[in-house]
């Protein structure tokens, strides 16, 4: 059995050793040293350079190094076989704890308690109020939102969720869909994005989308935390929004172009934390784990886990 590993811009070769020590059967090739391509029948792949993998006629799976696959989707000649992005309990762990992170940063003032520490000023009182007085929203329900709302659950915040189509979770007050986005947003104080990106979804973090979140909060704005991906948010939007109060405070993992360009002026603005889209990292060896697991899986006979439905991107 043959797997090909195609990717820009990320190193490969633990990808490759992780594989080999798994499944010695496995004949594991990293792209361009394929070999006879006709006998390739899986590929893992986070941005694979376009038309590779049109140029597999024995491809049965693509398996995604990362949970989100526009970056595969994007391919124009992506072929017509099972697409299985990553899922991982590591991956969803890191990212809850990210989101808990970024939600306390600008509940509890991190922001202007470093700058008061920058300037040796002591100033015990800056508004903070407790987590159950505010409203904290999460756009995306699925893995790794529904994971991020129960750990924000138990800090004790007012939680509410958005996704596609309707859910029901005890204790978190769940809007669907185009009419549920506006009452969605004029309860939230702190809105965290979890959102794949899809035609559905890109720009959508936009001024008309900030213009609705609610102003009546503790905090002194709203903020808004995106781990989701860059291309949902519009980032002069997001600046102008900051500049004019529409927004108090950003923390932002992933951007419209990465890596982010030094001339942004995201990056040097008081209110906003920038991390370099590494809010959850995909563990090398937890990927070749699951790999593994899944191909043994199809060997089988028995069916794939995580297949992305390809109508709805994601
Ligand atoms: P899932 O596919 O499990 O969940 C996606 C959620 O988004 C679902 O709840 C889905 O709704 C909702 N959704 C999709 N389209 C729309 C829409 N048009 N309107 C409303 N809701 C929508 O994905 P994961 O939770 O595993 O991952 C989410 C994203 O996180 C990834 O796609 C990736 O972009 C990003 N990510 C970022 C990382 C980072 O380090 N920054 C790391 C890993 C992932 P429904 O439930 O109805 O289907
Ligand atoms: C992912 C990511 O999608 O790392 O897993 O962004």
């Amino acid at each position: 059995m043959t797997l090909l590993i195609a990717c820009r811009k990320i190193k490969k070769d633990g990808f490759a050793d992780g594989l080999r020590a798994l499944d010695a059967s496995l004949d594991v090739r990293i792209w361009p040293d394929a070999g006879d391509l006709a006998g390739i029948r899986y590929a893992l792949v986070w941005k694979p350079p376009e038309g590779v993998l049109a140029r597999l006629p024995g491809l049965r799976v693509i398996f995604s190094i990362g949970a989100g696959v526009d970056n595969v989707l994007s391919d124009p000649d992506l072929p017509d076989v099972p697409l299985v992005r990553f899922v991982d309990p590591n991956l969803t762990m890191r990212m809850s704890e990210y989101v808990c992170l970024h939600v306390l940063m600008h509940h509890r003032r991190m922001r202007d308690y470093g700058e008061l520490q920058s300037q040796a000023q002591w100033k015990e009182f800056l508004p903070q109020p407790g987590a159950n007085e505010l409203r904290v929203g999460v756009m995306g329900l699925g893995v790794l939102g529904l994971d991020a709302v129960e750990k924000l659950r138990m800090l004790g915040y007012q939680l509410a969720g958005w996704s596609r189509s309707q859910k029901q979770i005890d204790g978190i007050e769940c809007f669907a869909g185009d009419e549920g986005l506006k009452p969605f947003l004029a309860r939230t104080d702190i809105l965290v994005c979890l959102l794949p990106h899809t035609p559905g979804t890109e720009g959508m973090l936009n001024a008309a989308l900030i213009s609705g979140l609610a102003q009546d909060g503790p905090l002194p704005g709203p903020v808004l935390i995106n781990a989701g991906r860059g291309k949902l948010q519009v980032e002069a939007d997001i600046l102008k929004s900051l500049d004019d109060g529409g927004l108090w405070a950003a923390s932002l993992d992933v951007f419209e172009e990465e890596p982010l360009p030094p001339a942004s002026p995201l990056w040097a603005h008081r209110q906003v934390i920038i991390t370099p889209h590494n809010a959850s990292i995909s563990d090398d060896m937890a990927v070749c784990r699951y790999v593994a697991n899944q191909i043994a899986r199809h060997e089988r006979g028995e069916p794939l886990e995580n297949v992305v439905d390809l109508s709805q991107g994601y």
